[in-house]
């Protein structure tokens, strides 16, 4: 099995810039020899589109609720022509943030090549926004939103979104991402097909989208109430009921641990995941042997002190390794 590590150091999703930090220090932490170690064929990408040139608040906003459109859509392309093409080649894509609008190019790149995939989303937000109903503008609340069945409102289109237009039905097609041709759509995402786990702030809109729509979703007062044993069995099993063979997306927001344990993160919200529950989400999804593809976002070292940020990079490595593979004993 062949893991292929993908650095995408985005920042125009959210308003801070040292999110564009998190690959590095993963990989100067030892992550392609740990992966290693547990028995993956390490493929080293090149960082997707470099580091961003000047601060995310910088830059003009588009025309659209969706600041930086252009910036975020075409780094988002270029990540999804590479989840695609490794996809495609039978790797495990593994997308490191980077803010969590990567995820859109991620998602959009593996459900491209894999269009059964589920999701399992791990975050303290549901990311479910678009342009329409975001109350921020910021991105790294949309990409679920921009991607999912339904949430785009009538006579409207992703497509037509400054920077997305690889998303259009009508995408001319450029190298490494074709036209959608012989009766294939854009990439989308069914509602049935996600769940959420360890959802605390989620905006109006969003929470009355995930209960028209009838998203599957584990909050932390779900997770108080059933454990998170529980919680997890459940969601494979939501995932997996219809098709055991289906291959999962895991999308990681740190942001889902708690700020005790992960402080430097954008948008921290307290009462989150413990220590524990951070590792037993990942290895509950690797033990399910479906793990296909996954993302791990939102590393922010600046936005706290100096053993804050190492506690939370560290925390990323150890939440890396356990999806991927590593157990206690
Ligand atoms: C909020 C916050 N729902 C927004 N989202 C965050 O801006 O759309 N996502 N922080 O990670
Ligand atoms: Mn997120
Ligand atoms: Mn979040
Ligand atoms: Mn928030």
């Amino acid at each position: 099995r062949t893991v292929s590590l993908i650095p995408c150091p985005m920042t125009f999703g959210q308003p801070f810039t040292g999110t564009d930090m998190g690959p590095e220090l993963l990989m100067q932490k030892g992550l392609p020899s740990m992966l290693s170690n547990l028995g993956w064929r390490v493929d080293r990408v090149p960082e997707v589109l470099g580091k961003s040139p000047t601060s995310p608040t910088s830059t003009p906003a588009s025309s659209f609720n969706a600041k930086n459109s252009s910036l975020v859509g075409t780094g988002a392309k270029e990540l999804a022509k590479i989840c695609y093409s490794k996809s495609e080649e039978g790797r495990f894509p593994l997308t490191l943030g980077g803010d969590h609008s990567i995820s859109l190019g991620s998602l959009a790149g593996v459900l491209r090549s894999r269009p059964n995939t589920g999701v399992i989303w791990v975050d303290a937000h549901a990311d479910l926004n678009t342009p329409w109903i975001s109350e921020s503008g910021n991105m790294h609340g949309m990409p679920v939103g921009l991607l999912m069945e339904g949430m785009v409102p009538e006579g409207k289109s992703v497509g037509e979104i400054e920077g997305l237009n690889w998303l259009s039905e009508d995408w001319k097609g450029e190298d490494g991402w074709p036209a959608y041709t012989n009766g294939e759509k854009p990439p989308t995402l069914q509602p049935s097909s996600i769940v959420y786990v360890g959802l605390r702030d989620v905006d109006k809109e969003e929470r009355e989208a995930i209960k028209s729509l009838n998203i599957k979703y584990y909050s932390m007062y779900d997770i108080d109430r059933l454990g998170i044993g529980t919680v997890m069995e459940k969601s494979v099993e939501h995932l997996l009921k219809d098709d055991p063979d289906r291959p999962l997306h895991l999308s990681y927001d740190i942001d889902a641990v708690d700020p005790g344990q992960a402080p430097a993160t954008g948008t921290t919200v307290r009462g989150g995941l413990t220590y524990r529950e951070a590792h037993f989400v990942a290895e509950r999804i690797a033990n399910s042997g479906n793990l296909a593809s996954a993302d791990l976002v939102e590393l922010n070292p600046t936005l706290s002190d100096e053993t804050g940020a190492e506690e939370t990079v560290d925390l990323g490595l150890q939440i890396l390794t356990s999806m991927m593979g590593k157990s206690i004993i």
